[in-house]
């Protein structure tokens, strides 16, 4: 928590803010990026890598990392999480037959321990074209209601024309700015000092609210380690071994069961 804070502070000084686009190739990413920057559109090649960019916006300096998105490239986008602020998700509206493949590449993305703080913004792209699909029926089919480790949003933009693009840079912005002062960013607590419901098969632990964090033993043996609370928006990294896990189940079960005999005696 120590080194949290000083990070947080030396990031306050420097209002440096790191950016990652990511998506499928052809999505939109450079075209929304060029845009932001008032440059030309019209002419934009696929990125075959990635591009570093540095902007002065609002009060912030936002270092923006813009990588390719084809299918090749995508197995090393993981060399661009660290320290990643806000994640923006360009979502071509158009591409109907690649949306399962952005849903996969987008979960992909979300269970990543390096971008849990990062605030997500999906941009459903291409508004422009008449065949797009509307945000809502791409928050749908990319099921984004379900996303509870990352603070999130989406909007419709069109990169050609301008359209939203700088009320979604906006949001993100307010996000990340909203996540560094209230030091939300998630704690570590390790499993052993998580309770367990065998009923439910939940593991939970006292959040600030008052209310639950919470997570299921099946989301832990999957490798999730994000318990959300349940009232409020604030998250907590469970600390723990997959393969401990039954023999925690089993040592807290054995305590529970334990305890009338103890109040009898
Ligand atoms: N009609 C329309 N076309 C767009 C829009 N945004 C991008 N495009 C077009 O989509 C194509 C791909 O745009 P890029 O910005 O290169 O896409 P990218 O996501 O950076 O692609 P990679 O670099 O290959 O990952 C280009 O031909 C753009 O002109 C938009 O909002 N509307
Ligand atoms: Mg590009």
């Amino acid at each position: 928590m120590v080194l949290l804070s000083i990070i947080k502070k030396i990031k306050e000084r420097e209002q440096e803010v790191r950016i990652l686009f990511l998506g499928l190739d052809n999505a939109g990413k450079t075209t929304v990026l060029k845009q932001l920057k008032n440059e030309d559109v019209t002419s934009i090649s696929p990125t075959l890598g990635f591009t570093i960019d540095s902007l002065e916006y609002r009060d912030f300096n936002l270092n923006i990392w813009d990588v390719g998105g084809q299918k090749s490239l995508r197995p090393f986008w993981r060399n661009y999480y660290e320290d990643t602020d806000g994640l923006i998700f360009v979502v071509d509206s158009c591409d109907r037959l690649r949306l399962a493949d952005c849903k996969a590449q987008l979960n992909e993305i979300i269970v990543e321990e390096r971008l849990l703080g990062a605030s997500l913004l999906i941009l459903a792209n291409k508004q422009d074209m008449q065949n797009s699909l509307k945000p809502d029926q791409i928050q749908e089919f990319l099921q984004l209601d379900q996303i509870k480790s990352h603070h999130w949003e989406i909007f419709s933009c069109s990169a050609i024309t301008g359209e939203n693009i700088i009320e979604s840079i906006d949001w993100l912005i307010d996000d990340i700015s909203i996540m560094a002062d209230s030091g939300i960013f998630h704690d570590e607590v390790e499993i052993e000092d998580f309770d367990y419901e065998p009923e439910t098969e939940t593991f939970s632990y006292p959040c600030p609210c008052g209310d639950l964090f919470t997570i299921h033993k099946d989301d832990l043996m999957n490798g999730e380690s994000v318990a959300s609370c349940l009232s409020c928006t604030l998250i907590v990294k469970v600390v723990y071994e997959i393969e401990d896990i039954e023999k925690i189940i089993h040592s807290k079960t054995k305590i529970n069961l334990m305890e009338p005999e103890k109040i009898a005696v």
